[in-house]
């Protein structure tokens, strides 16, 4: 008997604008994705004004999924994965955002992927809005700055509900839409929100007003989702890294407290339909009179999603800044390194016990089923000289990690409905832009440069996943 459920979701998980490639083929619209350069740990990705001549854009070739997709189906069903997490670009659908009518080859080549993985039983697992919204959106209307943003992403939601109602279960409205919590720099807000500062700008007032946009339209499109077919199963999608107190001076705690709230407040917002105290508070003393109308509010009730997906890749560690009483958390600012931890090579502090912990305050705190869709350690992976790639580090991350989430369902009783490991597949990252992050169990022949054959092939870890997914997580 295995301790996870029978029908549990074992799969992978990517994101359009990572993997396909093919940025400016079959209709498709330039995304916010395809403006930003290669980057490296400590080397911001840069956004240029519109694709410019001589830049290195990663993501318009990626790993060219939309031409291998066939090939690598096959690879996914050889692994043995039950379920294929990937995004819609918006950009295929609606190539600028704006449109009256959708691009028909951009929605056949879904129907064909989905076609192609429902062939192996692969079910796919779809998240609309992954990074990758239509660049002209930013240009014309500012981004989610503009509550036009509402109806242009309701439509695209609406258009794909309807095309692939019967071949899509899972949906998650906006990825990791927390991440703009980190809007003193320019990455996050840019990638969630199409949104570019202008210098003197107040950042987090315009951050506050662009979730508000988001969490309305993706109310609205749960309510659309359910009425198109009431199996649905609509998720929001969180990066989920939790604040640990430094100490437990109770200052540190409450300084923790107060960090999870501004991460995690859109959560509350998404499952329970309503804005928490603590950020009506916030909002109001910090004078942000964000246009929030009645309308916005009912909606927000009438679309609270079916389930909780989140990442989780690392957690973090706080103290206080002697900040009085309103513990004000600066993402940019108050952060520590935890000592009794590990980091990877780009930083992020490898924690599998805090997936745990994450876990129980989600179920804590909501009550709702949890998808893990996204897992995983990006590190530089070597070619043996029998061409073989020995990623015995990733496997010991993944391990831990699975081990984590078994306890959690073991001995906290979380129901949880499955499990996709970030990037099974080598691709682009959001972060860097780099390809030498790697987090695959498959590997892709291509550099930073964007040089290599393309060739796929199988890393150690491959071998072992396969046989994690044929025991149902029991062989770690
Ligand atoms: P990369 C930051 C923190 C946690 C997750 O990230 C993050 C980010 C953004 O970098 O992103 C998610 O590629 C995201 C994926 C992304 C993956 O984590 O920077 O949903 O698109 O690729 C890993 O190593």
């Amino acid at each position: 008997m295995s301790i996870l459920r029978e029908n549990f979701l074992w799969g992978g998980a990517v994101a359009a604008h990572q993997l396909e490639g093919g940025w400016n083929q079959g209709g498709k619209g330039i995304s916010v994705a395809d403006v930003m350069t290669v980057g490296a740990h400590g080397v911001a990705r840069r956004i240029t004004d519109g694709v410019l001549k001589g830049e290195n854009y990663p993501n318009h070739d990626a790993i060219d999924f939309y031409h291998h997709y066939k090939e690598d189906v096959k690879l996914f069903a050889d692994l043995g994965l039950n379920c294929f997490r990937t995004s819609i670009a918006w950009t295929r659908i609606f190539p600028n955002g704006d449109e009256a009518e959708p691009n028909e080859a951009g929605l056949q080549f879904y129907d064909d992927l989905f076609d192609e993985c429902l062939k192996y039983g692969i079910e796919p697992v779809i998240t609309l809005s992954h990074f990758e919204m239509p660049y002209h959106l930013v240009t014309e209307y500012g981004g989610w700055r503009n509550r036009k943003m509402i109806d242009f992403f309701a439509k695209f939601a609406r258009v794909c509900f309807e095309r692939y109602k019967d071949k899509v279960t899972y949906w998650m409205t906006f990825n990791e839409i927390n991440n703009q919590a980190n809007y003193a720099e320019d990455f996050a807000p840019f990638t969630n929100s199409g949104i570019k500062y202008q210098e003197g700008e107040d950042r987090e007032k315009i951050m506050y007003q662009a979730a508000h946009y988001e969490l309305v339209a993706s109310a609205q499109a749960v309510k659309i989702g359910h009425a198109i077919n009431p199996d649905f199963q609509i998720g929001c999608m969180i990066a989920m890294c939790p604040i640990y107190p430094y100490s437990c001076d109770p200052k540190d705690m409450m300084m923790s407290v107060s960090a999870m709230q501004k991460r995690y407040w859109f959560t509350d917002v998404h499952v329970r339909g309503h804005y928490p105290s603590f950020m009506e508070n916030y909002l109001a003393r910090k004078g942000f009179d964000l246009d929030i109308t009645e309308q916005d509010l009912t909606d927000l009730t009438h679309g609270c999603v079916d389930y909780i997906g989140f990442s989780y890749y690392m957690s973090f560690a706080i103290k206080d800044h002697e900040k009085g009483p309103a513990f004000d958390y600066d993402e940019s600012q108050d952060l520590v390194k935890n000592p009794y931890v590990e980091a990877s090579d780009w930083g992020w502090q490898i924690d599998p016990l805090g997936l745990r912990y994450a876990m129980n305050w989600f179920n804590e705190r909501y009550e709702l089923p949890l998808f893990i869709v996204e897992n995983g350690f990006g590190a530089i992976d070597e070619i043996e000289p029998d061409g073989t790639i020995n990623d015995q580090y990733r496997i010991d991350y993944l391990k831990a990690h699975i081990e984590m989430m078994k306890e959690a369902v073991e001995f906290d009783g979380i129901p949880l409905i499955g499990y996709t490991p970030w990037g099974f597949i080598d691709l682009v990252s959001a972060g860097t832009g780099e390809m030498k992050k790697r987090y695959g169990f498959i590997f892709v022949d291509k550099d930073n440069e964007g040089q290599g054959t393309l060739k796929r092939s199988k890393k150690k870890s491959f071998d072992w996943y396969q046989q994690v997914i044929k025991s149902n997580g029991e062989e770690l």
